[in-house]
């Protein structure tokens, strides 16, 4: 059983990602990924589903087109906990770098 992130480890983990924001009202990360062609898109979506599968944790999303947006949450915790930065992590590492470089 994981815990709820919280304090300086919860801060400083969400730091290292690039790009994910605290979710305002609720414990969550979000973040919105941006492709050329909604193929693009549903390619990351379906790269990612098999990810989340292994690590059985699986994103909350939505899609409209070329646009994806995420949100993680470990429900079994009622927050964020370590398997939503590892997923996050595991994301960043097939989006496009346009959506992982900092400052963009
Ligand atoms: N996905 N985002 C998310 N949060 C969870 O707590 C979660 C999940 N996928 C599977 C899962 N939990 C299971 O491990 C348990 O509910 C059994």
């Amino acid at each position: 059983m994981v815990e709820r992130l919280t304090g300086p480890a919860r801060t400083a983990a969400v730091q290292e990602l690039t790009g994910w924001a605290e979710v305002e009202g609720r414990d969550a990360i979000r973040k919105v990924y941006h492709f050329g062609t909604f193929s693009e898109a549903w390619g990351f979506m379906s790269r990612v589903a098999l990810m989340a599968e292994k690590m059985d944790h699986h994103p909350e999303w939505f899609n409209v087109f070329n646009r994806v947006e995420i949100v993680l949450a470990t429900h079994d915790v009622g927050g964020v906990s370590v398997r939503d930065i590892k997923l996050a992590h595991a994301i960043d590492a097939v989006a496009p770098a346009r959506d992982t470089k900092a400052g963009t």
